[in-house]
């Protein structure tokens, strides 16, 4: 059984996990009508992982003897300035998400709910995947700066990337 402060935590986080879900579809189709259909199957890729991480938060609250709360979202930011601002905000982003996952953590160790305790690793893990992915990406796009070139082969490439990738080509 979950304690109100647990539930009203969960509840959170499910919400930010909804609003992550819309943020990365919204920078899908950005850098879909830009002509990147890489980095666009990229994001709506991203954004059906972040509705599964809901999901999966949603089927926890309510097994527990929980509610889980489907609430309004904020807008995400559908347009910006360029290629490096999208993924520097994405990278933020998963900061911020990695944020919220310990203070979650913190509280189930305050309430002694060890059952929540364990089913949160499984985000922190994979938030630790998360922000590499993104700091790698940051990375690959300081590097191409302006060269059109060199976004046409991130575009062609980004598909195929992952943390294991990322490392072993240097760039991390
Ligand atoms: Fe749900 O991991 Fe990204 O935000």
């Amino acid at each position: 059984m979950l304690s109100k402060a647990i539930e009203t935590a969960l509840n959170n986080q499910i919400k930010i996990e909804a609003e992550s879900s819309q943020i990365y579809l919204a920078m899908a189709c950005w850098a879909e009508v830009k002509g990147l259909e890489g980095v666009a199957n990229f994001m709506y890729a991203q954004s059906d992982e972040e509705r599964e991480h809901m999901l999966k938060l949603v089927k926890f609250v309510n097994e527990r003897g929980g509610h889980a709360k489907i609430s309004e979202l904020s807008a995400p930011n559908v347009t910006f300035t360029s290629f490096k601002e999208m993924f520097e905000k994405l990278f933020e982003h998963e900061v911020f998400v990695s944020q919220s996952i310990n203070d979650l953590v913190h509280i189930s160790l305050e309430e002694r709910d060890y059952a929540s305790h364990n089913f949160l690793q499984w985000y922190v893990a994979e938030q630790i995947e998360e922000e590499a992915v993104a700091r790698t990406i940051l990375d690959k796009i300081n590097l191409i700066g302006d060269d059109k070139g060199g976004l046409y082969l991130f575009d062609r490439d980004i598909e195929n990337l992952t943390v294991t990738s990322a490392s072993a080509d240097g760039l991390q």
